[in-house]
């Protein structure tokens, strides 16, 4: 199916986020946002979850402050999640240690700081292992990238 979903914790995150949906976008890949707290909405949450199971390939989750949506999102999907921190406060450093640190058993596949992008271009490589126009399309990207082919 090649579907990405995109979800944070409040639209504050938006300006950081919107940069993964840019990326897939850019590549051909479908996504979809989603604005849901952990701890402000957890219903809504368990309900994007239910979505995401069943119509999603890969969760990119951000979040500040104390940011468990990741860690909530990987808990109730199988579906591999990517955690962006975003700097809400303390330079981030609240958030990446509270995605970072997943207990045994429940990973977050968790990029830096405000890394939304990098979430994006790891749910590419990720979706690149069973999809050859996919993975056509990551090496371009890296060729052009690297400097092997102008960019058009
Ligand atoms: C977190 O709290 C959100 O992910 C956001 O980064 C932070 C601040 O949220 P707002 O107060 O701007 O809605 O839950």
């Amino acid at each position: 199916m090649n579907k990405v979903a995109i979800i944070m914790g409040s639209k504050s995150d938006l300006e950081i986020m919107q940069k993964a949906a840019q990326f897939l976008t850019e590549h051909g890949i479908q996504n979809e946002v989603f604005v849901a707290s952990a701890h402000r909405t957890p219903q809504k949450v368990h309900d994007i979850a239910q979505d995401i199971e069943a119509n999603y390939d890969i969760v990119i989750a951000g979040a500040g402050l104390a940011a468990h949506l990741p860690g909530v999102m990987a808990s109730l999907v199988t579906k591999p999640v990517i955690g962006v921190p975003i700097n809400a406060a303390v330079n981030g450093l609240d958030s990446l240690l509270a995605i970072v640190q997943m207990p045994p058993g429940v990973p977050v596949a968790t990029v830096a700081i405000n890394g939304s992008k990098n979430a994006a271009i790891l749910a590419m490589q990720i979706l690149a292992l069973k999809d050859p126009e996919v993975r056509k399309s990551f090496q371009e990207f890296r060729d052009i990238q690297s400097e092997l082919k102008p960019a058009n």
